[in-house]
């Protein structure tokens, strides 16, 4: 094996042609296999095999740096960079994360794993080495792939690398896909470039105008000299070239990245350089691979576990997004007002199956989460009602736009947020832990957390009716039925919004938000079998929380509240607010708030992180328990 002889990307530079090609080969099949095993990023790090070889082949990293945007990609960069013996314990707890992580490497220097953030990074640390140069000079190389280059971060960082003319070199992947294909021109192939009928048409037209200048004098040399460049930068040259030069920041390519000898060459030519260079790189998601190859959703963008023989199979389980598709999908064929929106993730938000529904009204804006709240706003202005369905993680990036267009506004936009909560193998970025913190501090924002697949049918099309903003969040996973959260959870409701009381007791009352009221139900079983009796409430809308369930837990001895999601500023806060504003503060019965605590979470099951935070049912029950008897032994004991 020639990976076995990697112990770092110096290793590399002594392998020949043939060796090369056994290295990608092997590269593939641990991608591949780790995949299999723990679920992952499998397109995206197959299309990058041999541009990573290249690059630590010519840098010198650690010294020199690569940072990878959004950093799905950087597999085969942790197994060159000593760490391929552990690559088989990717995802899984205390193993390696899958994205570039600092606790493991030096050569690992951004962990992020929100989109489009690694020019702005390159930025930072050039600007940096040219006001303390080292010695050797420390180059800097960002590698970002042509989805997230439709990130607005991305094109203000290229703005700046132009205009300050910082060198960095920005290699550009371009495989043509986000998980779709990418909504962009900029990137394009040459050759789709050279065959688009609207640039034949505009070189047609050049033509003509050409042939009709007078042949002499000032126009005649403004033909010769300028006229046929541009015709010549029109027909022949890609989008991307164009306009990155127009910024300041020079283009090479486009290259071949699936030969590193082609690529090798390239990143030295523009090094060599010595200022801002885009490096244009083509490639093929999943290449390599069968299944991933042919997969016409998202090349195998990402995938949970596997058979490698046979390739991901359709999970046998409903997941929430499929319950949510399917009740837009039927929301919109009744209302021809409602228009969905992804921001890049059509298939992982579950509006592929909506667009196949109702063609045409689905909108993928690319990468570009505070563009898509924003035009969302004015959708909403103009009378459509938009529904955008995000995962909750990345609304964190489209505060300001939730808060300013679309809360300031008054607009009736529906934020769907899909993963919100602990999300489990993904790490600190990818938990869905902010969404109810955040949506709680925009004024007039309607907050709901369906806690089974009937209520988010239910909740949806109240979000739909209502007027101004919403959210309404939901998790990852397979869905609840209703029928699993006990005989009370079909009791018809008397308004839309009202709350559900699951469970009746008078030693405690929980309120229990979204995912969270499975697991307090489980609980107050729990606790009544030991003679403590528990109310349940399944909150199910946030803001506004439903007066009779206040009324009813401010005449509880002890409150509890759940969540999850962080417990600052969160759902039980905004609960505990609205108790101590019916009954005054100084009748308050004590709040007991759990959720996840204001820290990074690392990545590991998602079952298991919420059982360590004391989310799930016994952690419930304990902590019920304990408040219970602390209030016994100290009646007036300080509220939390
Ligand atoms: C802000 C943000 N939004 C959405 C995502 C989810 N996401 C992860 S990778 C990806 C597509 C990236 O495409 P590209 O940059 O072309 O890389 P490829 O996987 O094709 O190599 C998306 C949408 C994200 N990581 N960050």
């Amino acid at each position: 094996m020639v990976l076995e002889r990697i112990a770092g990307p110096s290793d590399l530079r002594t392998l020949g042609p043939d060796d090369l090609a056994t290295l990608t080969d092997e590269l593939r099949e641990a991608v591949v296999a780790a995949v299999a095993r723990a679920g992952g990023h499998l397109g995206s790090n197959l299309g990058v095999v041999e541009l990573t070889v290249a690059l630590h082949r010519v840098l010198n990293s650690p010294h020199d740096r690569i940072v990878w945007d959004t950093g799905h990609q950087a597999y085969v960069h942790k197994m060159l960079t000593g760490r391929a013996d552990d690559f088989t314990s990717l995802r899984t707890a205390g193993g390696l994360s899958g994205y570039p992580s600092r606790a493991e490497s030096p050569h690992d220097h951004v962990e992020n794993s929100h989109a489009s953030t690694a020019l702005s990074w390159a930025a930072g640390l050039a600007w940096a080495e040219r006001a303390r140069p080292t010695v050797p000079p420390r180059r800097t190389v960002a590698v970002i792939g042509d989805g997230a280059l439709t990130g607005g971060m991305a094109y203000e960082a290229l703005n700046n690398l132009g205009h300050h003319g910082l060198p960095v070199l920005v290699v550009v992947n371009d495989n043509g896909r986000s998980y779709a294909e990418t909504v962009s021109r900029l990137p394009q192939r040459i050759a789709e470039i050279r065959t688009d009928p609207r640039y034949r048409r505009l070189r047609d037209r050049l033509d003509d105008v050409v042939a009709r200048l007078p042949a002499s004098g000032l126009a005649a040399r403004v033909r010769d000299a300028n006229l046929r460049a541009l015709k010549t930068a029109v027909s022949e040259a890609p989008a991307l070239q164009s306009f990155v030069e127009a910024l300041g920041v020079r283009y090479l390519g486009p290259f071949d990245g699936h030969d590193v000898a082609v690529v090798e060459r390239a990143v030295r030519d523009a090094l060599r350089l010595d200022t801002p260079v885009l490096l244009h790189v083509l490639t093929e998601k999943g290449r390599g691979y069968g299944p991933a190859e042919t997969d016409p959703e998202k090349r195998l963008h990402d995938t949970s576990a596997f058979d490698p023989e046979t390739g991901p199979a359709p999970s046998g389980s409903r997941s929430w997004t499929a319950a949510f598709s399917d009740a837009l999908a039927g929301a919109m064929e009744r209302r021809d007002d409602v228009v969905a929106m992804t921001a890049a993730m059509p298939g992982s938000t579950g509006l592929l199956a909506v667009e196949r529904r109702s063609p045409g009204r689905v909108i993928d804006v690319g990468i570009a989460e505070q563009h898509a709240v924003t035009s969302a706003a004015g959708l909403a202005h103009a009378g459509m009602t938009p529904v955008l369905a995000v995962y909750s993680t990345f609304l964190a990036r489209a505060f300001d736009q939730a808060n300013l267009d679309v809360g300031l506004h008054g607009e009736h936009v529906v934020l769907v947020l899909d993963r919100a909560g602990v999300t489990g193998d993904d790490g600190p970025s990818h938990h869905g832990v902010l969404d109810l913190a955040l949506t709680l501090r925009i004024p007039g924002m309607t907050v709901l957390a369906p806690s089974c697949e009937q209520d988010l049918r239910a909740l949806l099309d109240a979000a739909l009716e209502l007027d101004g903003p919403v959210a309404l969040r939901f998790p990852k996973g397979t869905v609840v039925r209703a029928d699993a959260l006990g005989p009370r959870a079909g009791a018809r409701l008397t308004a839309p919004l009202s709350a559900r009381r699951l469970h009746e007791g008078a030693d405690a009352c929980v309120l229990a938000v979204g995912d969270r009221v499975r697991p307090a139900v489980a609980a107050a079983h729990a606790l009544a079998a030991e003679g403590l009796a528990v109310t349940v409430w399944d909150v199910r809308s946030v803001r506004p929380a439903d007066p009779a369930m206040i009324a009813d837990a401010a005449a509880a001895p002890l409150v509890v509240t759940v969540e999850n999601g962080v417990v600052a500023g969160g759902a039980g806060a905004e609960l505990a607010d609205r108790i101590a504003a019916a009954v005054g503060p100084t009748a308050v019965p004590p709040v007991l708030r759990l959720g996840v605590p204001t820290r990074y979470v690392p990545h590991g099951d998602a079952g298991r992180i919420l059982a360590d935070l004391g989310l799930d049912a016994p952690g419930i029950a304990a902590a019920v328990r304990a408040a219970v008897a602390a209030g016994r032994e100290r009646p007036t004991a300080a509220r939390s």
